[in-house]
Protein backbone atom coordinates (compact mmCIF):
# COMPACT_ATOMS: atom_id res chain seq x y z
CA UNK A 1 0.00 0.00 0.00
CA UNK A 2 1.36 3.31 -1.00
CA UNK A 3 1.15 5.29 2.17
CA UNK A 4 1.92 8.29 0.65
CA UNK A 5 -1.17 9.07 -0.49
CA UNK A 6 -2.70 9.57 2.76
CA UNK A 7 0.44 11.40 4.64
CA UNK A 8 -0.84 11.10 8.37
CA UNK A 9 -2.11 14.24 9.89
CA UNK A 10 -0.05 13.92 13.07
CA UNK A 11 -1.20 14.00 16.85
CA UNK A 12 -3.99 16.08 17.96
CA UNK A 13 -3.63 18.14 21.04
CA UNK A 14 -6.37 15.42 22.97
CA UNK A 15 -4.14 12.39 21.98
CA UNK A 16 -0.88 14.55 22.65
CA UNK A 17 -2.60 15.16 26.15
CA UNK A 18 -3.92 11.82 27.08
CA UNK A 19 -1.12 9.98 26.14
CA UNK A 20 0.84 12.31 28.45
CA UNK A 21 -1.71 12.34 31.56
CA UNK A 22 0.25 10.31 33.66
CA UNK A 23 2.85 13.37 33.53
CA UNK A 24 0.25 15.58 35.19
CA UNK A 25 0.28 15.92 38.96
CA UNK A 26 -2.83 13.93 40.39
CA UNK A 27 -3.76 12.74 37.09
CA UNK A 28 -7.12 12.23 37.25
CA UNK A 29 -8.19 13.33 34.03
CA UNK A 30 -9.80 16.91 35.28
CA UNK A 31 -6.80 19.13 34.22
CA UNK A 32 -6.41 16.87 30.77
CA UNK A 33 -10.52 18.21 30.26
CA UNK A 34 -9.26 21.84 31.45
CA UNK A 35 -6.73 21.95 29.01
CA UNK A 36 -9.28 21.14 26.00
CA UNK A 37 -11.88 23.79 27.72
CA UNK A 38 -9.21 26.03 26.96
CA UNK A 39 -8.48 25.19 23.57
CA UNK A 40 -11.85 24.95 22.77
CA UNK A 41 -12.01 29.20 23.70
CA UNK A 42 -8.85 29.34 21.57
CA UNK A 43 -10.62 28.23 18.58
CA UNK A 44 -13.57 30.11 18.74
CA UNK A 45 -11.83 33.74 19.80
CA UNK A 46 -9.42 32.99 16.50
CA UNK A 47 -12.13 32.86 14.37
CA UNK A 48 -13.41 36.25 15.94
CA UNK A 49 -10.08 38.24 16.09
CA UNK A 50 -9.66 36.69 12.28
CA UNK A 51 -12.38 38.73 10.61
CA UNK A 52 -12.99 40.83 13.33
CA UNK A 53 -12.76 44.10 10.83
CA UNK A 54 -15.63 42.46 8.59
CA UNK A 55 -18.10 41.66 11.67
CA UNK A 56 -17.51 44.96 13.69
CA UNK A 57 -15.99 43.70 16.10
CA UNK A 58 -12.47 45.62 16.02
CA UNK A 59 -11.78 49.03 17.88
CA UNK A 60 -12.31 50.23 21.31
CA UNK A 61 -14.75 48.96 23.52
CA UNK A 62 -15.39 52.42 24.92
CA UNK A 63 -14.41 51.99 28.71
CA UNK A 64 -10.71 50.99 30.73
CA UNK A 65 -10.17 47.98 32.79
CA UNK A 66 -8.73 48.34 36.33
CA UNK A 67 -5.11 48.48 34.65
CA UNK A 68 -6.72 52.29 32.97
CA UNK A 69 -5.84 50.67 29.29
CA UNK A 70 -8.92 51.64 27.02
CA UNK A 71 -10.38 48.03 26.74
CA UNK A 72 -10.95 46.58 22.76
CA UNK A 73 -13.73 45.21 21.79
CA UNK A 74 -12.26 41.69 21.42
CA UNK A 75 -10.72 42.20 24.21
CA UNK A 76 -13.89 42.26 26.22
CA UNK A 77 -15.28 39.35 23.85
CA UNK A 78 -12.10 37.15 24.61
CA UNK A 79 -12.77 37.22 28.38
CA UNK A 80 -16.09 36.08 27.73
CA UNK A 81 -15.39 33.13 26.25
CA UNK A 82 -12.65 32.35 28.10
CA UNK A 83 -14.91 32.37 31.37
CA UNK A 84 -17.60 30.99 29.47
CA UNK A 85 -15.66 27.82 28.73
CA UNK A 86 -14.12 27.60 31.59
CA UNK A 87 -17.20 27.83 34.05
CA UNK A 88 -18.84 25.69 31.83
CA UNK A 89 -15.69 22.48 31.57
CA UNK A 90 -16.75 22.66 35.48
CA UNK A 91 -13.10 22.31 36.53
CA UNK A 92 -11.75 25.66 37.81
CA UNK A 93 -13.38 27.05 40.51
CA UNK A 94 -11.84 30.91 40.37
CA UNK A 95 -10.48 33.00 37.75
CA UNK A 96 -8.43 36.13 37.30
CA UNK A 97 -8.76 38.11 34.25
CA UNK A 98 -6.64 41.34 33.29
CA UNK A 99 -10.49 42.27 32.58
CA UNK A 100 -11.94 41.76 35.65
CA UNK A 101 -11.16 43.81 38.83
CA UNK A 102 -12.09 40.99 41.28
CA UNK A 103 -11.14 37.29 41.30
CA UNK A 104 -14.59 35.69 38.75
CA UNK A 105 -16.42 32.80 40.84
CA UNK A 106 -17.53 30.28 38.54
CA UNK A 107 -19.79 28.39 40.87
CA UNK A 108 -17.93 25.90 40.38
CA UNK A 109 -17.32 25.09 44.34
CA UNK A 110 -15.78 21.25 43.33
CA UNK A 111 -13.23 22.58 41.13
CA UNK A 112 -9.82 21.88 41.77
CA UNK A 113 -8.22 24.98 39.80
CA UNK A 114 -7.67 28.40 39.53
CA UNK A 115 -6.85 29.82 36.29
CA UNK A 116 -4.71 33.42 35.73
CA UNK A 117 -5.42 34.91 32.24
CA UNK A 118 -4.62 37.99 29.68
CA UNK A 119 -7.41 36.95 27.39
CA UNK A 120 -6.35 39.35 24.57
CA UNK A 121 -2.65 40.53 24.87
CA UNK A 122 -1.56 43.14 22.56
CA UNK A 123 -5.06 43.98 21.56
CA UNK A 124 -3.66 47.70 20.78
CA UNK A 125 -2.28 45.71 17.93
CA UNK A 126 -5.66 43.96 16.66
CA UNK A 127 -6.59 46.65 14.19
CA UNK A 128 -2.96 46.84 12.11
CA UNK A 129 -2.87 42.94 11.86
CA UNK A 130 -0.12 42.30 14.29
CA UNK A 131 -0.02 38.98 15.99
CA UNK A 132 -1.79 38.77 19.63
CA UNK A 133 -1.98 36.47 22.14
CA UNK A 134 -4.03 34.99 24.96
CA UNK A 135 -1.84 34.00 28.45
CA UNK A 136 -2.85 31.32 31.21
CA UNK A 137 -1.47 30.09 34.00
CA UNK A 138 -3.16 26.90 35.84
CA UNK A 139 -3.15 26.25 39.64
CA UNK A 140 -4.15 23.15 42.11
CA UNK A 141 -6.73 25.20 44.58
CA UNK A 142 -5.39 25.03 48.01
CA UNK A 143 -8.71 25.37 50.10
CA UNK A 144 -10.72 22.70 50.80
CA UNK A 145 -13.60 21.90 48.14
CA UNK A 146 -17.48 23.09 48.45
CA UNK A 147 -16.64 26.70 48.46
CA UNK A 148 -15.71 29.27 46.00
CA UNK A 149 -11.52 29.76 45.50
CA UNK A 150 -10.19 31.87 48.32
CA UNK A 151 -7.91 35.11 47.56
CA UNK A 152 -5.21 32.97 48.83
CA UNK A 153 -5.84 30.26 46.42
CA UNK A 154 -4.99 33.06 43.46
CA UNK A 155 -1.84 34.46 45.27
CA UNK A 156 0.02 31.10 45.15
CA UNK A 157 3.98 31.61 43.71
CA UNK A 158 4.78 30.50 40.03
CA UNK A 159 6.20 27.86 40.98
CA UNK A 160 3.11 26.03 42.27
CA UNK A 161 1.74 26.29 38.73
CA UNK A 162 0.69 23.12 37.57
CA UNK A 163 0.42 24.51 34.14
CA UNK A 164 0.67 27.21 32.15
CA UNK A 165 0.41 28.45 28.70
CA UNK A 166 0.06 30.77 25.73
CA UNK A 167 -2.57 30.84 22.73
CA UNK A 168 -0.82 33.56 19.31
CA UNK A 169 -3.19 34.61 17.16
CA UNK A 170 -0.52 35.12 14.36
CA UNK A 171 0.35 33.60 10.56
CA UNK A 172 -1.12 30.52 11.89
CA UNK A 173 -2.53 30.17 15.91
CA UNK A 174 -0.79 28.10 17.91
CA UNK A 175 -0.69 27.01 21.44
CA UNK A 176 2.14 26.18 23.36
CA UNK A 177 1.95 24.51 26.64
CA UNK A 178 3.74 22.94 30.03
CA UNK A 179 2.82 20.75 32.28
CA UNK A 180 6.36 20.75 33.96
CA UNK A 181 7.64 18.13 31.79
CA UNK A 182 8.93 20.28 28.93
CA UNK A 183 7.18 22.64 26.37
CA UNK A 184 5.30 21.09 23.50
CA UNK A 185 3.84 23.13 20.28
CA UNK A 186 0.40 22.98 18.71
CA UNK A 187 -0.36 24.49 15.41
CA UNK A 188 -4.37 24.93 14.80
CA UNK A 189 -6.06 23.32 11.60
CA UNK A 190 -8.70 25.70 11.12
CA UNK A 191 -10.27 23.63 8.07
CA UNK A 192 -10.51 20.44 10.65
CA UNK A 193 -10.51 22.59 13.55
CA UNK A 194 -7.92 20.39 15.37
CA UNK A 195 -4.46 21.79 16.76
CA UNK A 196 -1.56 19.37 15.83
CA UNK A 197 1.87 18.50 17.27
CA UNK A 198 3.90 20.89 15.27
CA UNK A 199 6.72 21.57 17.76
CA UNK A 200 7.60 18.83 20.23
CA UNK A 201 10.25 19.49 23.51
CA UNK A 202 10.76 23.27 22.31
CA UNK A 203 14.21 24.44 23.67
CA UNK A 204 15.20 28.25 23.43
CA UNK A 205 18.88 28.54 22.30
CA UNK A 206 20.84 29.24 25.26
CA UNK A 207 22.49 31.80 22.94
CA UNK A 208 20.70 34.60 21.00
CA UNK A 209 21.24 37.88 18.63
CA UNK A 210 17.72 39.17 19.70
CA UNK A 211 16.85 41.74 22.16
CA UNK A 212 13.44 43.07 22.29
CA UNK A 213 12.64 46.20 24.12
CA UNK A 214 10.71 49.49 23.99
CA UNK A 215 13.64 51.62 23.57
CA UNK A 216 11.51 54.81 23.24
CA UNK A 217 11.53 54.91 27.00
CA UNK A 218 15.44 54.44 27.17
CA UNK A 219 15.57 58.08 28.83
CA UNK A 220 13.30 56.30 31.41
CA UNK A 221 15.09 53.38 32.67
CA UNK A 222 17.72 53.26 35.00
CA UNK A 223 21.67 53.15 34.53
CA UNK A 224 22.05 49.68 34.17
CA UNK A 225 19.43 49.22 31.76
CA UNK A 226 21.06 51.73 29.38
CA UNK A 227 24.39 50.56 29.24
CA UNK A 228 22.79 46.94 28.63
CA UNK A 229 20.99 48.64 25.63
CA UNK A 230 24.23 50.50 24.90
CA UNK A 231 25.78 47.00 24.83
CA UNK A 232 23.18 45.67 22.54
CA UNK A 233 23.71 48.45 20.13
CA UNK A 234 27.26 48.51 19.84
CA UNK A 235 27.26 44.35 18.86
CA UNK A 236 24.81 45.47 16.31
CA UNK A 237 22.27 42.89 17.55
CA UNK A 238 19.15 42.44 16.16
CA UNK A 239 15.90 44.63 17.75
CA UNK A 240 13.49 43.31 17.60
CA UNK A 241 9.97 44.10 19.38
CA UNK A 242 6.20 44.37 18.45
CA UNK A 243 4.47 45.48 21.29
CA UNK A 244 2.79 42.35 21.50
CA UNK A 245 4.48 39.87 24.60
CA UNK A 246 2.97 37.04 23.44
CA UNK A 247 4.49 37.47 19.65
CA UNK A 248 8.14 38.53 21.18
CA UNK A 249 7.94 35.92 23.31
CA UNK A 250 7.26 33.19 21.71
CA UNK A 251 9.99 34.14 18.51
CA UNK A 252 12.75 34.55 21.06
CA UNK A 253 11.51 30.96 22.37
CA UNK A 254 11.89 29.43 19.21
CA UNK A 255 15.04 31.84 17.56
CA UNK A 256 16.93 32.76 21.07
CA UNK A 257 16.51 36.40 22.37
CA UNK A 258 15.73 38.12 25.26
CA UNK A 259 12.78 40.16 26.02
CA UNK A 260 13.06 43.04 28.60
CA UNK A 261 10.35 45.12 29.91
CA UNK A 262 12.24 46.89 32.71
CA UNK A 263 10.57 49.62 35.31
CA UNK A 264 11.23 53.27 34.00
CA UNK A 265 10.49 56.23 36.06
CA UNK A 266 6.57 56.15 34.82
CA UNK A 267 6.10 52.48 35.96
CA UNK A 268 9.11 51.93 38.73
CA UNK A 269 7.34 48.53 39.35
CA UNK A 270 7.52 47.66 35.48
CA UNK A 271 4.20 47.28 33.34
CA UNK A 272 3.79 43.66 33.41
CA UNK A 273 1.74 41.91 35.31
CA UNK A 274 2.76 38.77 37.60
CA UNK A 275 -0.22 36.81 37.88
CA UNK A 276 -1.42 36.23 33.98
CA UNK A 277 1.24 37.53 31.70
CA UNK A 278 4.94 37.05 33.66
CA UNK A 279 4.27 33.51 35.73
CA UNK A 280 3.08 31.61 32.62
CA UNK A 281 5.51 32.82 30.55
CA UNK A 282 8.37 32.37 33.37
CA UNK A 283 7.22 28.95 33.68
CA UNK A 284 7.74 28.22 29.88
CA UNK A 285 10.62 29.76 29.45
CA UNK A 286 12.79 27.92 32.27
CA UNK A 287 11.15 24.50 31.30
CA UNK A 288 12.82 25.13 27.65
CA UNK A 289 16.17 25.31 29.33
CA UNK A 290 15.63 29.66 29.57
CA UNK A 291 15.56 31.89 32.28
CA UNK A 292 12.99 34.38 33.13
CA UNK A 293 13.94 37.07 36.29
CA UNK A 294 12.44 40.61 37.78
CA UNK A 295 16.33 41.74 37.72
CA UNK A 296 16.94 40.37 41.35
CA UNK A 297 14.97 37.26 41.35
CA UNK A 298 13.27 33.89 39.74
CA UNK A 299 9.85 35.15 38.90
CA UNK A 300 8.63 32.20 39.39
CA UNK A 301 10.14 32.63 43.26
CA UNK A 302 8.21 35.94 43.88
CA UNK A 303 4.93 35.47 46.41
CA UNK A 304 2.64 37.69 45.30
CA UNK A 305 0.52 40.07 47.25
CA UNK A 306 -2.09 41.44 44.84
CA UNK A 307 -4.32 40.18 41.68
CA UNK A 308 -2.27 42.65 39.24
CA UNK A 309 0.57 43.86 40.68
CA UNK A 310 3.35 44.25 38.29
CA UNK A 311 6.90 43.91 38.04
CA UNK A 312 9.75 44.15 35.61
CA UNK A 313 10.32 41.44 33.76
CA UNK A 314 13.14 40.12 31.62
CA UNK A 315 13.52 36.29 29.82
CA UNK A 316 14.97 34.78 27.29
CA UNK A 317 17.92 33.01 26.25
CA UNK A 318 19.79 31.66 29.51
CA UNK A 319 23.28 33.13 28.35
CA UNK A 320 21.79 36.60 27.09
CA UNK A 321 20.46 37.02 30.41
CA UNK A 322 23.61 36.53 32.44
CA UNK A 323 25.15 38.95 30.01
CA UNK A 324 22.69 41.91 30.96
CA UNK A 325 22.36 40.89 34.46
CA UNK A 326 26.27 40.93 34.63
CA UNK A 327 26.20 44.41 32.62
CA UNK A 328 23.15 46.33 34.61
CA UNK A 329 24.66 44.98 37.77
CA UNK A 330 27.77 46.71 36.56
P1 LIG B 1 4.68 49.31 25.40
C1 LIG B 1 0.61 45.02 25.57
O1 LIG B 1 -0.16 46.08 26.13
C2 LIG B 1 1.68 44.67 26.58
O2 LIG B 1 1.09 44.29 27.78
C3 LIG B 1 2.57 43.56 26.04
O3 LIG B 1 1.88 42.69 25.21
C4 LIG B 1 3.64 44.34 25.28
O4 LIG B 1 4.88 43.64 25.23
C5 LIG B 1 3.77 45.62 26.09
O5 LIG B 1 2.53 45.81 26.77
C6 LIG B 1 4.00 46.80 25.18
O6 LIG B 1 4.12 47.94 26.02
O7 LIG B 1 4.78 50.23 26.61
O8 LIG B 1 6.06 48.99 24.82
O9 LIG B 1 3.70 49.74 24.37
Amino acid sequence: MDSKLALPVGTTLDRFIMRNQEDFPFATGELSQLLRDLALAAKIVNREVNHSGLIGISGAYGSQNIQGEDQQKLDVIANIRFIRALRNGGEVCTIISEEDDEMIQTGNCQGKYIVAMDPLDGSSNIDVNVSIGTIFSIYRRQSGLGEDGLLSDCLQPGEQQVAAGYIIYGPCTMLVYTTGNGVNGFTYEPSLGEFFLSHQDIRIPEEGYIYSCNEGNYRYFDEGTRAYLDYCRKEALTARYTGSLVGDFHRNLLKGGIYLYPATEKAPQGKLRLLYECNALAFIAEQAGGTATNGQTRVLEIQPTNLHQRLPFITGSKNMIAKAQAIMQG
